[in-house]
């Protein structure tokens, strides 16, 4: 039997039959939403996922993903447990933070916060992101449930070789007189690792976006930007504070070609307009404005949702991404781009980027690797980028056609949900 028939299915999604043609396709949906306002008592959950918010946007952006991946692809209910609604509403504006519990796009968002809601039921998964801590009354009553729920902890992305070693082994935590195995699930991008987050269907709508001429103009315009120019470059940048930043963002308004640079407000946003010579503007840049510095044009955007962030993504030549989640969804958009990870101590992100780097170049030729390496590597150690970024006219075209085989590559072996379900067949 396949992974999905194994696995809970929705309690509580109703089925209405029309007398005449058999199921109504749009009805139950309706219904659905309906039954969950009127009824006061949650559905049992068939997911629990915790999810603190350390800094930034990437635990929550991670596990929002997944929850809603998990719901909309029939594996049962979800319920995300989140210390910091704030945040979270950042990139999820249907949300409002000052509910303690609500539904959103199908999924049941818990405030997490000392007290438990009262009369609490685990589900039968139960997932801590990232190693953040379970509330010990909650461990308590999974260890009450018979069978207990299937606990997993749900470990930060990396390539490094040890991950294969270390994902899906269990780790018996002891609960009073009880013992209750915790698995570690290691997302990863080889066979032998959890794999990463990609909806289904995902690709063949992107494919669809990228092929749209007019649905591509009509997104420019939206943003208040033409079409794209033949010989303009396209660039998001959604990264951390670098020196680097200075030096590619001078290089582009010094350059040949005209840049349009796509630059949701955040943390880079002072390094960017330096580099541009636009320091004047740091105090009053808003959402919504368009700067020009020689060759290029800076659009400052709003954050949006996870969706609009792909779409962004999708449209653009280049994309500059950070952390662990932008830069998976870079990897879905088949377009070049440069990683700034996110810094450890001891400087081990830059062991992590190597590793990384191992997998993503070992099909280019090696001058190519060698650029791209060394433009990552500059990127993150603040250093500057302008004699590499010169070469991108010798490598750009061949990175497009790697950028699109690797992200066909990284799906051959199943996305992360699919292998999770898989994972948990046996142990539920
Ligand atoms: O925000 P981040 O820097 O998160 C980081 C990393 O995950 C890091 O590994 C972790 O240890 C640290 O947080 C605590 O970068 P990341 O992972 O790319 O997450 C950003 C999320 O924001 C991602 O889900 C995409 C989303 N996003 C939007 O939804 N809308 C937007 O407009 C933008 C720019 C981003």
């Amino acid at each position: 039997s396949t992974a999905r028939n194994n696995l809970p299915q929705p309690r509580h999604a109703l089925t209405v039959r029309s007398q005449s043609t058999g199921v109504l396709p749009c009805a139950p949906v309706f219904l659905h939403l309906e039954a969950r306002a009127m009824t006061s008592p949650l559905p049992p959950f068939d997911w629990d996922i915790f999810c603190t918010v350390v800094d930034n946007f990437g635990d929550i952006g991670v596990t929002w993903r997944l929850a809603r991946q998990l719901e909309r692809e029939g594996h049962g209910q979800v319920r995300l447990w989140v210390d910091d609604l704030a945040s979270f509403a950042r990139i999820c504006p249907g949300l409002d933070p000052a509910q303690d519990g609500q539904w959103v796009e199908g999924i049941y968002i818990q405030h997490w916060h000392e007290t438990l809601p009262a009369d609490v039921i685990p589900a039968k998964v139960v997932i801590e992101a990232f190693a953040c801590e379970l509330p010990a009354p909650f461990i308590e009553r999974m260890a009450e449930q018979s069978p207990p729920p299937c606990w997993i902890n749900l470990e930060y992305l990396s390539a490094e070789a040890w991950v294969e070693d270390c994902h899906g082994l269990a780790s018996p935590q002891r609960v009073g007189k009880l013992s209750l195995n915790k698995y570690f699930f290691f997302p990863g991008f080889t066979p032998r690792t959890g794999g990463l987050l990609c909806e289904q269907g995902l690709v063949a709508e992107r494919d669809r976006w990228q092929q749209d001429e007019a649905g591509l103009a009509a997104y420019w315009a939206s943003l208040g930007l033409p079409p794209k120019a033949q010989d303009e470059l396209r660039i998001s940048l959604f990264t951390y504070e670098s020196e680097a930043l200075k030096s590619l963002v001078a290089s582009w308004s010094q350059g040949a070609t005209p840049v349009t640079l796509l630059l949701p407000m955040g943390r880079a946003l002072p390094d960017v307009l330096c580099g541009a010579g636009l320091e004047s503007a740091i105090g009053t840049a808003r959402a919504g404005d368009l700067l020009q510095a020689g060759q290029l044009a800076i659009k400052l955007l709003p954050m949006t949702s996870q969706a609009g962030y792909d779409r962004l993504l999708w449209s653009c030549d280049l994309n500059l991404v950070r952390g662990e989640d932008s830069f998976v969804r870079a990897q879905w958009a088949a377009r070049p781009f440069l990683w700034h990870i996110y810094q450890q101590e001891e400087e081990a992100h830059l062991v992590k980027l190597a590793h990384f780097l191992d997998h993503y170049l070992e099909a280019l030729p090696a001058d190519d690797g060698q650029w791209l390496r060394e433009l990552n590597l500059a990127l993150n150690r603040g250093e500057d980028c302008s004699e590499l970024w010169a070469q991108w006219p010798i490598h750009g075209t061949l990175w497009q056609q790697h950028a699109r085989s690797w992200s066909q590559k990284l799906l051959a072996d199943g996305d992360l949900v699919t292998r999770l379900v898989k994972f948990l067949e046996s142990r539920i």
